[in-house]
C-alpha cells in the first residue's frame, strides 16, 4: 500500500513538476508509472560543460523510462537544498545532484537518508566525515586533470626552451571540487620548477563573461609582456580570456600559452586554430554511468563507491583531425 501510495504520490510530482520547480521538466517514460523516478538537482547553466550534462541526463532518464525531476539551481546553495527537500517530500527513488560547493550538504543529506532515499553525487563532490550520506559518487578526478595541464606546460616550456614564465591563473567557483583541485594538480605538477612563477589566481566562477573580466584586469595589471600563461579551469572562462587577448591585438596560442580545461567544441576548434595550446578533457556525458547506478540500485545490488570516467587531454602536439565531434 505505501509502495502503491509513492507510486501515485511520485506520478503526480511529475506532473506537477514543470509548474512547481523552476526548469524543471518530467520525462517518464510511461506517463503513469516510469520504473524509478530520480530527482536531479543541477547546480546552474553556466557552461557548455553543464549544459551537455543536463542533456546527457535527460537523455539517459528517457533511454532507461526512468522519470527525471528536473531543478536548475541557477548557481544557488539555497535552491540545490530546496530542491533536494522537495524530492524527499515528493518520495522519489533516487536523489542525484552535483553540488555547486562541498561544504554545507550534512543537514540536507542526513534527511534524506532518514527518509531511506539513496543520493548519488554526480560531477562535484562534498565534504564530509560521515561517508554514509551517500551512496555513490560518480565524477572527474579533477586532481588528474589539473597535474595533466600541469604536465602539459613542462613539456611546452621545454619546446619553446623558456627559461622563465609567468602564469595567471583563472580559477573555477571558489570552493568547489574542480577549482580546489585543478588548481591542487597544477601547482604539484609545476612545484620546485623554478621557470614558472604563478603571479595571480583569480576567480572567474566557471563564467564566459568572468574569464573576460579577469583577463581584462589581469592584462591591465601586468601587460601582455608580464604573462606568459594563463591556466584557466574551463572552456568558458578561457574563450573570454580569448576575446580579451585577441580585441587587444594579441596571438593567443602563439605569443601567449592558453591552458584550458573541459573540451567543448567551441574551444576544440579553438584548440585547432591554434588559438588555445592545451584543453584537458573533463567529460560532461555521465546521464548513462547514472543512470545504469539508478537500475542497479532499482534491483537491490550495490554498487561502487567512488567512480571516475575515463578522460585524456588535447595538445598542440597531438594530431586532432580525427577528433570526433565533442556533442557540447
Ligand atoms: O569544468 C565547468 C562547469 O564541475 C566539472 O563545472 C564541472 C565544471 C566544468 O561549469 O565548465
Amino acid at each position: 500500500m505505501k509502495h502503491f501510495f509513492r507510486r501515485v504520490l511520485a506520478a503526480l510530482a511529475l506532473a506537477l513538476c514543470a509548474a512547481l520547480l523552476c526548469g524543471c521538466e518530467a520525462k517518464p517514460a510511461s506517463p503513469a508509472q516510469p520504473a524509478m523516478v530520480v530527482g536531479f538537482s543541477q547546480l546552474g547553466a553556466e557552461s557548455g560543460w553543464r549544459i551537455g550534462n543536463t542533456a546527457s541526463m535527460e537523455q539517459a532518464a528517457r533511454r532507461w523510462g526512468f522519470g527525471l525531476m528536473l531543478d536548475n539551481a541557477n548557481q544557488r546553495q539555497d535552491k540545490q537544498i530546496a530542491a533536494i527537500r522537495s524530492f524527499i517530500s515528493y518520495q522519489v527513488d533516487v536523489i542525484v545532484f552535483s553540488p555547486i560547493v562541498e561544504t554545507g550538504w550534512n543537514n540536507v543529506l542526513t534527511e534524506a537518508k532518514n527518509a531511506g532515499i539513496p543520493v548519488i553525487i554526480m560531477d562535484r563532490m562534498i565534504e564530509t566525515d560521515d561517508d554514509d550520506l551517500y551512496t555513490a559518487y560518480i565524477g572527474a578526478d579533477f586532481l588528474a586533470e589539473g597535474r595533466k595541464a600541469g604536465e602539459f606546460l613542462l613539456k611546452k616550456a621545454d619546446a619553446m626552451g623558456a627559461e622563465h614564465l609567468n602564469v595567471v591563473e583563472i580559477t573555477g567557483t571558489e570552493e568547489s571540487t574542480p577549482m580546489r583541485q585543478r588548481q591542487a594538480g597544477f601547482m604539484e605538477a609545476i612545484d620546485g620548477d623554478d621557470r614558472f612563477t604563478v603571479i595571480e589566481s583569480i576567480s572567474g566562477d566557471f563564467l564566459r563573461s568572468k574569464g573576460e573580466e579577469c583577463m581584462r584586469y589581469l592584462l591591465d595589471k601586468y601587460g601582455a609582456e608580464g604573462i606568459d600563461v594563463v591556466y584557466s579551469h574551463n572552456d568558458e572562462m578561457t574563450l573570454g580570456a580569448l576575446d580579451v587577448l585577441e580585441a587587444a591585438g594579441l596571438n593567443p596560442g602563439r605569443d601567449m600559452v592558453l591552458i584550458s580545461v573541459d573540451g567543448q567544441q567551441e574551444a576544440v576548434d579553438a584548440l585547432k586554430e591554434g588559438r588555445i595550446n592545451c584543453i584537458v578533457e573533463c567529460t560532461p556525458e555521465l546521464g548513462e554511468s547514472v543512470m545504469a547506478m539508478v537500475d542497479a540500485l532499482s534491483r537491490g545490488e550495490e554498487i561502487p563507491k567512488q567512480n571516475h570516467p575515463e578522460e585524456t587531454s588535447f595538445t598542440e602536439f597531438d594530431d586532432l583531425s580525427g577528433l570526433a565531434p565533442r556533442g557540447y
